[in-house]
């Protein structure tokens, strides 16, 4: 029996699942506050993008990652909330017709096509605002604030997600070896795993090594989950992921450069450097270890 068999056995029998809808339902709650009430087109749109969907696994590692220090429960839900916040922007403008172009996600029509394409541009237009609103008005010290809105800055910006996102519209960078597309998806993908992972140390004035460690973990963990993404479009059950498969045949993923069974093995690899990146925390860290195997049960 491979690791990934053994892994999905644990699941069975651990509570994770449990403890995943608990914080997606709490962090549902929060963004519901946040979001402003549906009074015009784009506020309807932007709840349309941000709730009613979505594994909230990043909200996870930031609830997961605070649960290690003495944060308040509001405070990590709110940081929550705001990556969450991110990753539906992130979503709604990758979906754009000059972007990836896609016509469903979670299921359901793409904010564009549901609303159209100037509103659903201004809908993470006007997410990103309100993401860095929300980090000003936490309960933590005024530094604690401050360093979530420097990190937040720079892993969105023009080094983090968009230069992610021009590397993989093919605007920009070298597209042919492994080491590219790692490239690639440690920014379109992993720095917002990442950041999700080291926000709560940031909330709990973690250690430069134990954020080290953490963001370290957020980053491994993101690039197991876009290989697992890339398998998934080319070898998973469209009911099952909420999207049409094969989208990405023509495209560079890890998929077309490594094959369904080395990509199998390297997503396994690449698990195991993630959970090892949580020693310095030793036990402590059991809720992120047992939520970065989930990424991978999503192999079954
Ligand atoms: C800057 C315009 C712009 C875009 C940023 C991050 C990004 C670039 C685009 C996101 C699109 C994308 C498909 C990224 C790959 C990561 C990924 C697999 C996202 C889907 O994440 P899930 O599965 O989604 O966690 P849910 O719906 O569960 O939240």
């Amino acid at each position: 029996m491979g690791r990934l068999q053994q892994s999905l056995l644990i699941l069975k029998n651990n509570p994770f699942a449990g403890r995943l809808c608990a914080v997606a339902r709490d962090v549902e709650l929060v963004l519901d506050n946040i979001l402003p009430p549906r009074t015009t087109q784009l506020h309807e749109a932007m709840r349309y993008s941000v709730l009613g969907g979505g594994k909230r696994l990043r909200a996870y590692f930031t609830w997961a990652s605070s649960q290690l220090f003495d944060v308040s429960h509001q405070d990590a839900l709110q940081t929550a909330a705001v990556i969450e916040l991110i990753h539906a922007y992130s979503l709604v403008h990758d979906d754009l017709p000059c972007m990836d172009n896609a016509d469903i996600r979670r299921g359901k029509p793409s904010c564009h096509k549901a609303f159209g394409e100037a509103t659903a541009t201004l809908v993470g237009d006007a997410l990103i605002p309100l993401a860095f609103q929300t980090f000003s008005s936490l309960e933590a010290t005024p530094e604690v604030r401050l360093e979530l809105i420097k990190e937040l800055g720079h892993v969105i910006g023009s080094q983090g997600l968009v230069a992610g996102q021009m590397m993989d519209l093919g605007q920009e960078g070298p597209r042919s070896t492994l080491e590219d597309l790692s490239e690639q998806q440690r920014l379109k993908t992993g720095v917002l795993f990442g950041f999700a992972a080291e926000a709560g140390g940031i909330l709990g004035n973690a250690s430069p090594h134990e954020r080290r460690a953490l963001r370290s973990f957020g980053l491994l963990f993101g690039k197991s989950f876009q290989m697992v993404d890339d398998w998934l479009d080319g070898c998973g059950d469209e009911d099952a992921i909420g999207k049409p498969c094969g989208q990405d045949n023509e495209k560079f993923t890890f998929l077309n450069l490594l094959g369904p069974t080395l990509l199998y093995q390297k997503a396994e690899e690449t698990l195991e450097e993630a959970l090892k990146a949580l020693s310095p925390f030793k036990e402590r860290a059991y809720l992120l270890r047992e939520a970065a195997v989930c990424a991978l049960h999503r192999f079954s």
